[in-house]
């Protein structure tokens, strides 16, 4: 049993602002929210706090935390039909996660394959907060009685540990938490890497050509497509296993295009790789234009940016106090007169 849920189903996701937000981030996360705020009680977040587990240079941080609203704002986010906000914004996030890590065990958190990734980089800090990145997550999602998460494919784990906590929590309690259901989309959930097509396309990556920006300008797109890493054969067919940088190119050609996978190969049969790569970036750039052009309009005016972002954080913090008041009472803890 979960605690009665409002009448729309709530959705809740955000991404950190490291790095740049790339078409991977789009495909495989931010195009679900753009559809479900239309059905869903929708709150999106930029997880500022989870961006700092990497060290940041201040002034690039606020500049590029301002930047990612704008492209929230530009890909279609509407904050009449949701709430954006920015995580470190709403207390109860830090809040609920200290109460959280009295539950999570150190080995379920060493388990976690972003953890075990990120911290086994040459030269790479593990701090605690790196470690303990996933119990926030949980926080970010439980306080808000999220039933649906919208993540790419490498956020299942975390997700799993997010469910774990809620119904650890609730057989001690009583039904505090909604146990959230990740939403993975069937397409794109795990973009690949346009320089080593069996890794993940990721902004933390430090090859340029492999990943591409929302913000990238057209002819650099182009290049980054044109030298793409297919393999030796000249057979334009979707087969992830053993052609995944074909596979990876036609998946991101029929997001952007609209055209279906057997429809492309049928279109494409026999005509090089070389049409394949520039038929894609093609699409992005044409995707990508208005996006950019959007952008560059609202980007101008952080004063309108901070606005949404008061109004979110305020309709935020609203939301999560009850779950958070609850989650304290629940201990014991004395009340706050
Ligand atoms: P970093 O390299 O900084 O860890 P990242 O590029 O892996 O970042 P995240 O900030 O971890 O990106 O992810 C933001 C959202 O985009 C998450 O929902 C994540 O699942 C999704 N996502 C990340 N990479 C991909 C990808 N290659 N394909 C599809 N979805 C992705
Ligand atoms: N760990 C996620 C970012 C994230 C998140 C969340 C996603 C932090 N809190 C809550 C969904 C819901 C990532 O993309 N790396």
């Amino acid at each position: 049993m979960t605690p009665a849920t409002a009448k729309r189903p709530i959705v809740l996701s955000g991404i950190q602002p490291s790095g740049q937000l790339l078409i991977s981030h789009y495909v495989g996360a931010m195009r679900n929210w753009v559809a479900m705020q239309e059905s869903h009680d929708s709150l999106f977040m930029l997880v500022d706090l989870h961006a700092i587990t990497v060290r940041q240079n201040p002034v690039e941080f606020r500049a590029r935390c301002y930047d990612f609203v704008a492209l929230y704002l530009a890909c279609g986010l509407d904050p009449k039909k949701n709430t954006i906000f920015v995580q470190s914004h709403v207390s109860a996030h830090a809040q609920l996660g200290w109460l959280l890590n009295c539950y999570a065990h150190m080995g379920e958190l060493e388990r976690m394959t972003q953890f075990k990734d990120k911290s086994s980089r040459p030269g790479a800090a593990i701090t605690v907060g790196l470690f303990d990145y996933p119990v926030l997550m949980a926080a970010d999602i439980l306080l808000y009685q999220a039933t649906h998460v919208p993540v790419g494919a490498d956020q299942k784990q975390h997700l799993e540990l997010t469910r774990d906590l809620a119904a650890r929590f609730n057989h001690i309690y009583g039904a505090v938490f909604t146990i959230p259901e990740p939403f993975i989309p069937e397409t794109g959930a795990r973009i690949m890497s346009l320089q080593d097509p069996t890794k993940k396309m990721s902004k933390s990556d430090p090859s340029e050509g492999s990943f591409v920006g929302l913000l990238d300008e057209p002819k650099t797109i182009l290049k980054k497509f044109k030298r793409a890493v297919t393999d030796s054969d000249t057979d334009i067919r979707f087969d992830g296993e053993n052609k995944p940088g074909v596979s990876n190119l036609l998946t991101l050609l029929s997001i952007f295009s609209g055209e279906s996978i057997p429809a492309l190969e049928s279109r494409l049969s026999g005509q090089g790789y070389g049409t394949l790569k520039v038929q894609t970036a093609e699409a992005v750039i044409a995707f990508l234009e208005p996006i950019q052009a959007q952008f560059r309009a609202l980007r101008t005016d952080e004063a309108a940016l901070d606005q949404i972002l008061a109004d979110g954080a305020a309709k935020a913090r609203a939301r999560a106090e009850p779950t958070l008041q609850r989650a304290f009472e629940v201990h014991g803890f004395l009340p706050r007169r």
